[in-house]
């Protein structure tokens, strides 16, 4: 079976990202589809999508506690709806012959950040983690991204081949927003220095859209890690850079190469 493949599904595509709580069936099940047929050990990393940043951005879970503030269901009920969302992922991994472990991250991760702390749990086969609400030692709460939960597994376990970003409604990162770029607007290889100009909702969402992804990705890289950015609307693709094929997306390579 070889090394262990990270790959995150991003939020915005496996959800409608403009209705609360809607999952987009299609597209889980069509990465469940190129998971299995991979044949590959994997920790799959799934974002909130609208599970999750719609009611921690009105209840602005990111800032932590704030007084005053009637946060506590709020809390409660963003952790339940990310269950929910994480068990439409497992049962479809399921349903396609994966062996699959999920876990829960506000029940093994403390902080924020990169540097959260709690020891990686691992599965024999298919890991399944995801951006969460976790308990934090100043601010009470907060929001742990899918994107550094990534960062810490391509780098901390000792046998991943690859790290691969599958994101919703671009084929990688663009010099131009999405909604002003063109077909030449694809950075195939993309550096720290390499500047571009994405587009982040942040009156959507409360982690840090492509930007993160990106910077998170140039951390990886920085360990010798290879990391791609695809589509992930185009199963063939998401198959491809499982696989470490060449791909149409972004490779992202460190600031020094
Ligand atoms: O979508 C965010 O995780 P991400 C987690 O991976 C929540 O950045 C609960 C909003």
């Amino acid at each position: 079976m070889g090394g262990t493949v990270v790959i995150k599904w991003g939020g915005g595509l496996i959800t409608h990202k403009d209705q609360l709580c809607t999952v987009n069936q299609t597209v889980i099940d069509q990465l469940a589809k190129v998971c299995s047929q991979s044949g590959k050990k994997l920790v799959i990393v799934h974002g909130a999508g609208s599970f999750g940043h719609m009611k921690a951005k009105k209840y602005r879970l990111s800032e932590g506690r704030i007084e005053g503030s009637e946060q506590d269901d709020a809390v409660e009920e963003v952790r339940s709806d990310m269950i929910k969302l994480n068990q439409s992922v497992v049962n479809s991994l399921q349903s396609h012959g994966l062996s699959v472990k999920s876990y829960p991250p506000h029940k093994w991760a403390r902080g924020t950040g990169p540097d959260f702390s709690g020891e990686l749990p691992v599965h024999d086969h298919v890991t399944v983690v995801y951006g969460d609400v976790v308990d934090d030692d100043d601010s009470e709460f907060g929001i742990l991204s899918g994107d550094d939960i990534m960062l810490r597994y391509a780098t901390e376990l000792p046998d991943v081949e690859r790290a691969v970003f599958a994101i919703g409604g671009v084929d990688g990162i663009l010099r131009l927003p999405p909604s002003r770029a063109g077909p030449d607007d694809l950075i195939e290889i993309w550096h720290p220095g390499l500047e571009f100009e994405g587009e982040h909702a942040s009156e959507i969402d409360v982690t840090g859209g492509i930007g993160l992804k990106a910077a998170r990705g140039a951390m990886m890289a920085e360990k010798g890690v290879d990391v791609v950015l695809v589509n992930g609307e185009i199963p063939q693709r998401v198959l491809s850079a499982i696989l470490g094929e060449s791909v149409i997306g972004t490779r992202i390579i460190s600031g020094n190469s």
